[in-house]
């Protein structure tokens, strides 16, 4: 028997703490978030992508959405790019509290990686056990079509960074958590009536696109989607123990794979196109991760 004299038992494993905790200005933002929303714990925060910043509206349950700009928050770096809009919004989604990031900072941009993995310290100084990373990315993998949902499983850190300093050892065995993948597969294939595939998605620093050469290269590597996102701030979210949950909209078809050029344009207009379908599959994703 667990706990009789004679039989003492052991205890259990405590996980390790995290290798980071969340900056001073992500401390500061989730105070400000706290005070003016009036909730203290987000379960999930979602970060959004180029294209993806349309379903916000959407997403919350009727009621229950306080917006701020970043502007108003520590940390943040009012966003450069079109299609990304630079607001925090709490939320409940299926009753579940959730912070929503629209507008994130990128490598290319040239102010290093501390904006660019802030909404991963606001996410776990906001208590979230849960991050929700969503980009818009190049189709490698020649059986992906645009408009197609991809589950990352696995990435390459191909932008020749790292969020990190010092001896700062994290472990990305489990990066995108399986468990979390699986539940968001379910609920993804509920709302949006197919089972996303999973993918590996390749970072690249960008902002240009790829060379048809630098597409086959990322071929033979191993990658099913490119971009120029959502791995430093993975990097960040697991040493700060936060669990990871991305999804790609496949927006184009990366360089060389049609032969047609590349344009931004196309990109937004990927995203604002599914933004219905978007919005239904983060409403059905964001609770059941949470619950995973
Ligand atoms: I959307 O084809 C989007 N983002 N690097 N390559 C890279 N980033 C992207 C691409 C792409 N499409």
């Amino acid at each position: 028997m667990p706990g009789t004299a004679g039989s003492p038992t052991p205890a259990p494993p405590s996980p390790a703490p995290p290798l980071l905790t969340p900056t001073p200005d992500a401390r500061a933002a989730a105070d400000a978030i706290a005070r003016a929303s009036g909730r203290s714990v987000h379960e999930v925060t979602l970060v959004l992508g180029s294209g993806w910043s349309e379903v916000v509206a959407g997403l919350a349950d009727p009621g229950t959405a306080v917006t701020i700009p970043v502007s108003e928050l520590p940390g943040f770096v009012p966003p450069s790019v079109a299609g990304h809009r630079g607001t925090v919004t709490s939320c409940l989604v299926g009753g579940v509290p959730m912070l929503a990031v629209a507008g994130r900072t990128h490598l290319y941009e040239g102010l290093g990686t501390d904006p660019v993995v802030h909404p991963a310290h606001v996410a776990a100084a906001v208590g979230s056990g849960v991050l929700v990373f969503t980009n818009a990315a190049g189709g490698v993998r020649a059986d992906l079509a645009v408009g197609e949902l991809v589950l990352i499983s696995d990435h390459l850190n191909l932008t020749g960074r790292s969020p990190l300093t010092g001896p700062t050892f994290v472990d990305l065995v489990d990066a995108y958590s399986a468990r979390l993948r699986a539940a968001a597969a379910d609920a993804l294939e509920a709302a949006t009536g197919s089972r996303p595939p999973a993918g590996v998605y390749a970072a690249m620093p960008g902002p240009q696109y790829e060379t048809p050469a630098e597409v086959r290269m990322l071929r033979t590597l191993g990658a099913d989607v490119v971009g120029m996102s959502t791995v430093p701030e993975t990097v960040a979210a697991r040493g700060l123990g936060v669990e990871v949950v991305a999804v790609s909209l496949v927006t184009n078809l990366a360089a060389g794979v049609t032969g047609a050029p590349l344009d931004h344009a196309e990109v937004l207009a990927a995203g604002t196109a599914g933004a219905g379908r978007l919005t239904a599959a983060l409403r059905a994703l964001v609770p059941s991760v949470a619950r995973a």
